[in-house]
């Protein structure tokens, strides 16, 4: 009896949504260019005692793979052996896609080595050098890599299909290195890397952490204003008037009704 019901409904409201949509042909055709629009961000925060923040921003504009990366931060380590204190900096993938707490210092030295987080952001996936190599291969290129205290990065790089999926799955971290040996336990900073042992424990420990998260999906084109709507709002503003604006609300209100009830009825 129910079903009898909804179903004229749930019709009604799937005739109203293609009436819609037909009329606005070319704004859907413009939706699908917009799939592989996303701008993903991360608040970079500081471990190991150090101080100092951050933000990143990955945007891909019309492409699943071509990412515009930048990268800002202030108040790292500044120097080292007379030099900017160079700061590896990756996209981690592959693991929980979060950023490690005191938890994870296993061997007690008061510092969470790059490999004692590695449960929690997982394997270096891309180096974001400042040239050439962004493989796992230049993951410690530190010559290739921003250096002091302050940085401003931007590269435009083709991530690989494994990556790629890891930053639009939310599961990517973005990972600046490189701490103030004078912040962390003496017993740590007189450590050899863990990655490597060429060089010092505070060469490569992680000082800023951040989970890369979804800002802007698939709404505008660059330069198109912004006003915080969605496609629907924006993009078809213009069929939101009158007659069509009564049978989009009629429409979503029908197809909602028709999926909660599916829902519903599903879950016993
Ligand atoms: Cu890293």
């Amino acid at each position: 009896m129910r079903t009898s019901i909804k179903k004229p409904l749930a019709i009604a409201g799937a005739i109203s949504l293609g009436v819609l949509f037909s009329a606005g042909g070319v704004a859907q055709a413009q939706e699908d260019d917009w799939d592989d629009w996303a701008v993903f961000q991360a608040d970079l925060q500081p471990l190991n005692n150090q101080q100092g923040w951050g933000e990143a921003w990955i945007e891909f504009d019309g492409d699943q793979n071509e990412a515009t990366i930048s990268i800002s931060y202030e108040g790292l380590a500044e120097e080292f052996d007379g030099g900017p204190f160079p700061h590896a900096q990756h996209i981690h993938i592959n693991g929980n896609g979060v950023c490690p707490d005191e938890s994870a210092d296993e061997d007690g030295d008061g510092l969470i080595s790059t490999t004692e987080g590695h449960h929690a952001y997982g394997d270096v996936g891309t180096s974001l050098t400042t040239e050439g190599d962004t493989s796992p291969d230049s993951a410690l290129a530190i010559d290739r890599f921003p250096g002091g205290s302050n940085a401003d990065y931007e590269r435009t790089i083709v991530l690989d299909d494994e990556n790629a999926a890891q930053v639009w799955e939310e599961n990517a971290v973005i990972v600046i290195h490189g701490v103030d040996p004078t912040l962390i336990s003496e017993e740590a900073a007189e450590k050899e890397s863990d990655l490597d042992p060429d060089l010092p424990m505070p060469a490569t420990a992680p000082a800023l952490c951040g989970s890369l998260l979804a800002s802007q999906m698939g709404q505008m084109p660059e330069g198109a204003p912004d006003t915080g709507g969605g496609f629907i709002a924006e993009g078809n503003a213009g069929l939101m008037f009158g007659a069509a604006a009564a049978t989009f609300v009629a429409a979503v209100l029908a197809a909602g009704y028709a999926l909660r009830t599916r829902s519903v009825t599903g879950s016993k």
